[in-house]
């Protein structure tokens, strides 16, 4: 009776969210893939339906940054609520320090989980090497704790049977038995596969597996987390998603004359210094033409997870999300892949669906690490002390607030902030790069040393400064 009475009691002070309330979570996180390559998100070339899709009943997000650009810190960043160098994950090298700093804090599907859900991985959430963990089908630097299941998907990756094209200048080792160091994990290696249904590729068997789940855990609330690994290289799609993208017809992002000239050394993209792309057009969009057929075959698994959903009416009490780790570099400023500190390679899709809230688009900033404290809002869970992020569930009733009055990433010893009107670069060397991002959204003009922008300069780094002071405030002790 005791019991009862407490029971009673939470329920009615909110800390306990009857089941009634516990909405399922399916979290679709997509790897490598630029907000741009989304038709969603105004790409008139790629198609991308079932994406689409979600955008249609749900709130798009199109200020949305990744806390780090690169997998391993952006993904423990979102899974911890944490900035990277507060959680102490600050490269994919690092990844394997989450579980020992976090300790018994828990992650975000950890707190699901501690709660009742029935927590599962499938592929990539945290860190993997791709292709190395799925050539090998390996946890990667996983965190056993977030789940109550994990399932790898273990898939041929360059390896499969098809029409193989190197597009770059990367140096490879075709070595089957080895699984790292064969240079694939920066390289444009493109493979139209000859089976049609691609049933051996890593993101058929993960949407396979995550249909097979939501019949088996259809009556508990769960949280599913679902990894896609493309269009992360290597671009392995069934040939005919090549058909809907013919190299001659993509077209290249605008370019600007001497584009690089205020670009300081820091914020020139290496890897688009050694790829052997630039000046060479025929390329570059054969690289479009593979990366859209990549995103195209990805959408398709992605459709196949919602048509399940839909199938076992679970729609109405399932928050859908789709997002990715970081943004990526399609050929502006010359610029190709991840790992700058430049708008295209930070901004992130989130699209969101949620049962009995409208659709809509919010332009608010928001940033990786608030899906945390969000998802545990709506599932009526009492958000940890650890998290930094800032909820965002308000804007799914309301998009024309705001939440943030600025957003952070972070690189090695370099930082972003970006504000409403400003994207402020800082590198570590001294140099930076300051952009109006109301007037010159594609960032041509690096105004760090016009001599009328130096108030506004001088205001961008004392707000990184306190914003650093801020974060390391919270850093979790390094044990
Ligand atoms: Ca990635």
């Amino acid at each position: 009776m005791r019991f009862f009475s407490a029971l009673v009691l939470l329920f009615m002070t909110g800390l306990v969210s009857s089941a009634a309330e516990r909405p399922n979570i399916l979290f679709i996180i997509s790897d490598d893939l630029s907000a741009e390559a989304l038709s969603c998100y105004g790409n008139k070339q790629c198609q991308t339906p079932h994406i689409d899709s979600i955008a249609k009943q749900g709130m798009k997000f199109t200020r949305a940054y990744c806390q780090f650009p690169v997998c391993g810190p952006s993904r423990a960043a979102l899974m911890s609520g944490m900035y990277p160098q507060a959680v102490g994950v600050t490269g994919n090298g690092s990844s394997e320090n989450f579980t020992k700093r976090m300790g018994d804090r828990p992650s975000m599907s950890q707190l699901f989980k501690e709660n009742g859900w029935y927590s599962a991985r499938v592929s990539k959430i945290y860190h993997m090497r791709v292709p190395g963990d799925i050539t090998k089908g390996v946890d990667g630097p996983d965190h056993a704790g977030s789940w109550s299941e994990r399932f790898n998907a273990h898939a041929p990756e360059w390896m499969s049977k098809g029409e193989h094209i190197h597009l770059t200048n990367e140096k490879l080792r075709f070595e089957k038995e080895t699984h790292y160091g064969l240079g694939f994990g920066g390289a444009f290696y493109v493979v139209k596969g000859t089976d049609p249904e691609g049933a051996a590729q890593a993101d058929v068997i993960a949407s396979r597996k995550a249909v097979e789940l939501l019949e088996a855990h259809k009556e508990e609330p769960f949280f599913l987390a679902v990894g896609l690994v493309r269009p992360h290289v290597p671009l392995v799609a069934p040939h005919q998603y090549f058909n809907s993208y013919p190299s001659e017809e993509m077209s290249l992002p605008p370019k600007r004359e001497n584009d690089w000239e205020d670009i300081p050394k820091a914020g020139i993209s290496k890897s688009s210094k050694s790829s052997g792309l630039e000046g060479r057009i025929a390329q570059q969009k054969q690289v479009l033409s593979a990366y859209y057929a990549s995103v195209s075959f990805m959408d398709d698994q992605v459709g196949r997870i919602l048509n399940a959903l839909d199938r076992l009416d679970l729609r109405k009490k399932t928050i859908v999300i789709f997002t990715s780790d970081h943004g990526y570099h399609l050929g502006e400023h010359d610029f190709w892949q991840k790992l700058s500190l430049h708008e295209e390679s930070t901004r992130i899709p989130i699209i969101m669906s949620v049962p009995e809230k409208s659709a809509g688009i919010s332009q608010s900033l928001v940033q990786q690490i608030d899906f945390y404290p969000t998802l545990a809002e709506l599932g009526g869970l009492q958000i940890p002390e650890h998290v930094q992020g800032k909820s965002f569930a308000k804007l799914l009733d309301d998009p024309s607030q705001s939440i943030h009055e600025e957003v952070y990433c972070l690189r090695g010893k370099d930082h972003l902030l970006r504000t409403d009107r400003w994207a402020y670069l800082q590198y570590k060397n001294g140099t930076s790069e300051l952009y109006d991002m109301h007037n010159d959204p594609q960032q041509f003009t690096n105004l760090a040393n016009t001599p009328e922008h130096q108030s506004q300069f001088a205001e961008m780094e004392r707000r990184l400064t306190l914003k650093l002071q801020t974060i390391k405030a919270g850093t979790l002790p390094a044990n």
